[in-house]
């Protein structure tokens, strides 16, 4: 299952989501907690869904059809959070349930619109992190989660420590937005104990929208079929290479990482 916003031009969020799971070989499942007004130039409108529809959609799909694994995206609110938190635990989801829970902590778009209150960052690190199987942070939802500014690897590592300490059980700092870094991308996974370098090449393109929705889907779909995390996340690195070497322009913005770049065009 998706725990997360839609974008109307079909690039990141849940979109990307449901393609990923789809190529992954996934049945989806969506809470919705967000509706944004959106292309690829811009977030011109965020509509919050009610706090107690979005535990509700949590709560008739896991009593129902069951889950395997779970991610969440744009959770907007606090009170949204706390709704995902309460309605997860009741379901067993999280890293002290049966169902794993990756956190892909979204804050903004790439063109910086707020995707998160910023009085949320609070309860997201005291409520949810500690429940996390996995967070997957990138380097602007570092700095706002840990007041950390990463330049280097060493960063990247001590970043991984601070976000460690609040509580999730594997932490994966991506490396997409490290300047130095001009023909590598390297995240670093992270257990509480050993450093995992996970290397790829680096594109030289704008069109990355949906790149940490898809690789944090990517995961949870491997995790849904029984991989270990080290086994998910190692899969949805060679995933999103793929998906980033397939992007395309769209609109006259960013436009999207390719997450069905397995799937064939050929009729059938
Ligand atoms: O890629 C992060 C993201 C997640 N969810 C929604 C978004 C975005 C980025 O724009 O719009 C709904």
């Amino acid at each position: 299952m998706t725990i997360a916003g839609t974008d109307s031009g079909g690039g990141a969020g849940m979109a990307a989501d449901l393609r990923t799971f789809a190529a992954c070989g996934v049945h989806g499942c969506l809470t919705v907690c967000a509706v944004t007004v959106q292309n690829t130039v811009g977030v011109l409108g965020v509509h919050p869904i009610p706090p107690e529809t979005v535990a509700a959609q949590i709560t008739c799909v896991a009593g129902d059809i069951g889950l395997q694994a779970v991610k969440t995206g744009m959770l907007a609110s606090t009170e949204i959070i706390e709704a995902v938190v309460s309605a997860c635990d009741e379901a067993g989801i999280g890293a002290d349930g049966v169902t794993p829970l990756v956190i892909d902590p979204v804050a903004a778009s790439m063109h910086g619109d707020p995707l998160l209150a910023s009085s949320a960052l609070d309860v997201y690190r005291r409520e949810l992190f500690p429940r996390a199987t996995i967070v997957t942070p990138n380097l602007d939802e570092v700095r706002l989660l840990v007041d950390l500014d990463v330049h280097d690897r060493t960063g990247q590592h001590e970043a991984a420590r601070a976000l460690h300490k609040l509580g999730p059980r594997w932490v994966l700092v991506k490396g997409g937005h490290l300047r130095e870094d001009t023909d590598v991308c390297v995240d670093i996974l992270f257990d509480g104990s050993e450093f995992v370098e996970l290397p790829g090449p680096r594109f030289v393109t704008g069109n990355t929208h949906g790149g940490g929705d898809t690789m944090a889907a990517a995961i949870a779909s491997r995790l849904a079929f029984g991989d270990t995390v080290p086994e998910a996340v190692a899969f949805a690195k060679r995933y999103l290479v793929e998906a980033v070497r397939n992007s395309y322009p769209l609109g006259a913005g960013h436009g999207p990482v390719s997450s069905l770049w397995r799937t064939s065009t050929d009729p059938v």
